[in-house]
């Protein structure tokens, strides 16, 4: 409680974001952590269900993460706060918003596999935030693994710099120190030595002082002279540590904890996270993990709705000290909060603490103006500070979603709400043309996980249509539109004309607007009206009532009347003239592209690579992984791979597993775009 805590310094903190795809044993391997720190008695299963991570009753039923969840432990005089992060990619997006938390990412590998899909994206995520990286290689005890060819693996796609600080020995039943203390045995492949060597001579790269000791010295540097290289060294990536472990047998596991607490940068030590004002987002703005005196910062990377326990949201502390009782405000509300409670989380246990020092995560419970994302402050000089947040994949597979009861609506939409202010990878769109609501997510999983909440949890039944794919218009060359909006109904008429040139702008950059109408022929008030007739179009889509987008419009002449020139008029106006040039600009639709990766036993390859070729895919490759399998990577069509999971356990008797994830838009061929543009049936109200 509250009055036995031990005061924490900020550089006794480590904060380790545990990240890697789904089954390379993350929660296992926290589990062991724990143990072997005495953190807890015995080390739970995720078989049982009983780890600390793993604790709701879905994940339980799964033997998946699907939430982060935090523990901490503390050892060698360090606390060291762990991220567990769910590796299953429809689950990406509640392990990149926990990035944002850490210093360090400890990516894990499954020695079975070598590195996976999810294992790259991390590795690319995390240096996009500029994290310390860590590579931990699991289950070196599991049958038949060849650790050697996984490590020689991990140095050709992540780089020369991934260097092992231990290597296995005994044939993955123990494992032989290169660094701290280098062991005086035979590991399974390479030597002590050399490994010893590759990893001193990497850290004084950088360094030109300690270079020339090092040469005078030859061997004999001290861990303390390598201390703050090292850190140097993970700070600008040109070091990655590998370390073999396994979480099963505990072997490794002692010595990473050694890792963790000594050679991995307390939150002073790690790249800032980089904040910045609404005013200038180019502009960075600093924030102080060291100064825990200032002016608290707080950032909430994670909020849980729970039905009956409420809502609890947990902060890193970024900069000053944080108390019970304290006041604070939230982004740029004027009315500040009372923290009645501080909590630190073990998973689903929440300990009273009285403070959190700069650094440091805190939870807080009931808080219902704290959302995920959301600067937490101590003073209005903050109002307008937030933190550059990690790109998302954005949410691909949707389902439209029917209520099975009636008067069920109001309860639908705080459900619908609670869940989306959970999970930032989750989207609720209404599209007004089809009075239907549709619920976005990763993949199929991960919908269905949200819809078996929201029966269990939340009370409602729905039932669900198919799959809506996220397609986009958009137009393929310059061209110019025109229309004059003349209306006369009884006395007061209407009369609004535009002429108006596009333009394609490069994928991904949306819409622009410019106004280049000389001598008053549309008077400057009405061109609102204009943009907003044209921005209906957009949203409502062109061709086949998809939103249209990466296009510039340009007015530049047009008409208007003293007396019947109204707003409405030249909505309609710019509507129409938008949707004239659109028509004779070549308009096309865009269907999103997903990369997936099969992994099935030999036999069944050329079933599988004749199906993806079936369904418009393009084979990127196959690769030969543990025992017999093999791993095939190919680009399909979304659109195609709403049933993947059926008809990839039809073809491979139930042993083949994929993974996907969104890749990027294409054009879609002719016949597809025919089938999109028959359904669509425009507005005609002006
Ligand atoms: N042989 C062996 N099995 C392990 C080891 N670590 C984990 N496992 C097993 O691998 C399976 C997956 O482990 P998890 O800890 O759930 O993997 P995860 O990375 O958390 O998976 P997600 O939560 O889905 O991302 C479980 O059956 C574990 O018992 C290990 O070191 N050796
Ligand atoms: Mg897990």
């Amino acid at each position: 409680m509250a009055a036995s805590q031990k005061l924490l310094h900020t550089k006794d903190i480590r904060n380790i974001a545990v990240v890697g795809h789904a089954g390379s044993g993350k929660t296992t391997l926290i589990e062991t952590l724990l143990e072997k720190a005495g953190a807890i008695n015995s080390a739970g299963s995720v078989s049982k269900g009983t780890t600390i991570c793993d604790f709701s009753d879905q994940e339980k039923h799964l033997q998946h993460s699907l939430d982060a969840s935090a523990c901490h432990l503390e050892t060698g005089g360090t606390s060291i706060n762990l991220l567990d992060t769910p590796g299953y990619p429809d689950f990406m997006g509640r392990a990149l918003s926990v990035l944002s938390a850490v210093e360090t990412a400890a990516i894990v590998v499954n020695a079975q596999t070598g590195p996976e899909l999810v294992t790259q994206r991390m590795m690319d995520f995390s240096s996009q935030r500029k994290l310390c990286q860590l590579i931990i290689v699991n289950k070196i005890d599991a049958e038949g693994v060849e650790l050697g060819k996984v490590l020689a693996e991990i140095r050709e796609t992540f780089g020369r710099q991934c260097l092992p600080l231990n290597l296995p020995a005994q044939q993955g039943k123990a494992v032989a120190d290169c660094f701290f203390e280098p062991a005086d045995q035979t590991p399974d492949f390479s030597s002590v030595d050399a490994a010893h060597t590759e990893i001193v001579d990497q850290v004084v790269e950088l360094d030109e002082e300690l270079m020339e000791a090092y040469l005078e010295q030859g061997d004999e540097l001290s861990l303390e002279q390598l201390h703050d290289p090292f850190e140097r060294a993970l700070r600008a990536g040109h070091l990655v540590p590998v370390c073999f472990v396994s979480s099963e047998t505990g072997a490794g596991i002692k010595q990473l904890l050694r890792v963790l607490s000594e050679l991995m940068p307390n939150p002073m030590e790690g790249n800032p996270p980089e904040f910045f004002n609404d005013t200038s987002e180019e502009k960075t703005v600093t924030v102080n993990a060291d100064d825990v005196d200032g002016h608290f910062v707080g950032h909430v990377f994670k909020v849980n709705v729970d039905p009956y326990v409420g809502r609890l949201a947990t902060f890193r502390v970024h900069q000053g000290t944080v108390k019970t009782g304290d006041q604070i405000f939230v982004g740029n509300h004027r009315k500040a909060v009372k923290l009645a409670h501080l909590y630190r989380v073990q998973g689903k246990n929440l300990e009273e603490v009285s403070s959190a020092v700069s650094g440091n995560f805190c939870s807080v419970s009931k808080i219902e103006e704290l959302h995920f994302d959301a600067i937490i402050h101590s003073s209005h000089d903050e109002d307008d500070l937030h933190l550059r947040s990690t790109k998302m994949p954005p949410p691909m597979y949707g389902v439209a979603l029917e209520l099975t009861q009636r008067g069920q609506e109001k309860k639908l939409s705080d459900a619908l709400h609670k869940l989306t202010t959970e999970d930032p990878s989750l989207k609720i769109e209404f599209h007004a043309q089809a009075n239907e609501t549709v619920l976005r997510g990763m993949g199929e999983l991960h919908l269905r996980i949200i819809l078996e909440r929201m029966k269990t949890e939340f009370g409602i039944d729905v039932s669900t249509q198919p799959p809506k794919i996220a397609y986009l218009e958009t137009v393929t060359r310059k061209s110019e539109g025109h229309h004059r909006h003349k209306k006369q109904t009884g006395g007061a008429g209407q009369f609004g004309e535009v002429f108006l040139r596009i333009e394609p702008l490069p994928r991904g950059s949306g819409f622009e607007f410019s106004n280049k109408v000389v001598g008053g022929t549309i008077p400057g008030q009405f061109i609102p009206a204009v943009e907003k007739g044209v921005r209906q179009v957009l949203d409502g889509g062109a061709i086949a009532g998809y939103p249209l987008q990466d296009v510039k419009v340009i007015v530049y002449d047009g008409k208007h009347h003293p007396v019947d020139s109204k707003e409405i008029a030249f909505v309609a106006a710019g509507k129409r003239a938008f949707s004239d040039a659109v028509s004779k600009a070549k308009p096309i639709v865009l269907e999103p592209i997903a990369k997936i990766e099969v992994t099935t036993p030999n036999n069944y390859v050329g079933d599988i690579t004749g199906h993806l070729s079936g369904i418009r895919g393009r084979i990127a490759g196959s690769d030969a992984t543990a025992r017999n399998r093999v791993k095939i990577s190919a680009e399909v069509p979304l659109a195609e791979l709403g049933d993947y999971q059926t008809t990839l356990k039809s073809l491979t008797g139930g042993e083949g597993t994929f993974t996907m994830e969104f890749d990027h838009y294409e054009k879609t061929p002719p016949g597809v775009q025919k089938g999109l543009e028959k359904t669509f049936r425009p507005t005609t109200e002006e």
